[in-house]
């Protein structure tokens, strides 16, 4: 079913849900100011100093050219810096607090989840704030943008990189997992902002689909995923998801 608003059916099921997992990508950040990777009419990042995102935020770039590597997420770091959440943040914020079981799984790495409130996000691919030491494992905060030496170095003196799963790096230990078992148990599953087209997260909405789960997909254009969607809403994450309000729990 496509449609452009929160159709009364649609808003039924919503209040009558008590177990939800969402998917987020780019797209529920870019009305925050955050460009995207592709699509739905807004700003869009696929290449920097003349290098595709593809190859700038991959593996190989990074055992080759740890400095490049970090002078590109300094750069994404430095365009986060009077970003904050929108109406679509804050409405998943508000939904965590609302059903008994709640699951919100994103692909971003910009923290903006956190910052709206929700108090558990899956991080599939890790987070641009924090940085991880090749040597001794911790992870830390990163101060703001620039950063003083590029690689920074962690106090035991090994190089930190990007907390972030880069293509060709597998994704946090569990993170996968927690999330398709979300996908397995949830009655609706949202797929909200992704182009769907990065593994293993584009899995997520079909494994919840053959569980059994009503799959709602929230972007302003088809994706790989609309055909098997259940409903497709067509419209910005910051207009749409508002519009679920919570009526009266299933008795
Ligand atoms: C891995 C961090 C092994 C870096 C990112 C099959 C299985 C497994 C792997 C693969 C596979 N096929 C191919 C692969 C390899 C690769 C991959 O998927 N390549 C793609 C390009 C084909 N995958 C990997 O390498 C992954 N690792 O596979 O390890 C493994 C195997 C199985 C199980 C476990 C492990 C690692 C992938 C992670 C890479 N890192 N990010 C960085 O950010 O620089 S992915 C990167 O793309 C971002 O995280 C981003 O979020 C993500 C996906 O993009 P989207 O979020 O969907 O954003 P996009 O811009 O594409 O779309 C935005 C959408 O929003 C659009 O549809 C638009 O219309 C919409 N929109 C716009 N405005 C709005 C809106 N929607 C709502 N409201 C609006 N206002
Ligand atoms: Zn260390």
């Amino acid at each position: 079913m496509m449609t452009d608003h929160v159709t009364d059916d649609l808003r039924r099921r919503f209040a009558q849900a008590s177990r939800v997992a969402v998917l987020t990508g780019a797209g529920i950040s870019a009305e925050s100011g955050v460009p995207t990777f592709r699509g739905g009419g807004g700003a869009t990042i696929w290449e920097w100093r003349g290098k595709p995102v593809s190859e700038l935020s991959s593996a190989e770039l990074l055992a080759t050219d740890p400095k490049l590597v970090w002078e590109w997420f300094d750069h994404r770091r430095g365009l986060l810096k009077d970003v904050k959440p929108n109406a679509g943040h804050l409405a998943l914020a508000a939904w965590e607090k609302r059903f008994d079981a709640f699951t919100l799984v994103t692909q971003n790495i910009d923290g903006l989840h956190a910052t709206a409130g929700n108090r558990e996000v899956i991080e599939l691919h890790g987070s641009l704030l924090r940085g991880r030491c090749t040597r001794c494992g911790t992870t830390r905060e990163l101060p703001p943008p620039p950063l003083p030496e590029m690689p920074p170095r962690c106090s035991c003196g090994g190089l930190l990189r990007p907390d972030v799963v880069l293509f060709g790096e597998d994704l946090p230990p569990g993170a996968y997992e927690r999330a398709t078992d979300a996908a397995a148990l949830c009655e609706i599953f949202f797929v909200i902002g992704t182009s769907a087209v990065v593994y293993p997260a584009a899995y997520l909405p079909r494994s919840a689909k053959l569980a059994g789960a009503f799959v709602i997909e929230v972007n302003p254009e088809e994706t790989d995923i609309t055909p098997r969607a259940d409903a497709t809403i067509l419209g910005k994450a910051g207009e749409i998801l508002p519009q679920f309000d919570f009526g009266p729990h299933k008795a």
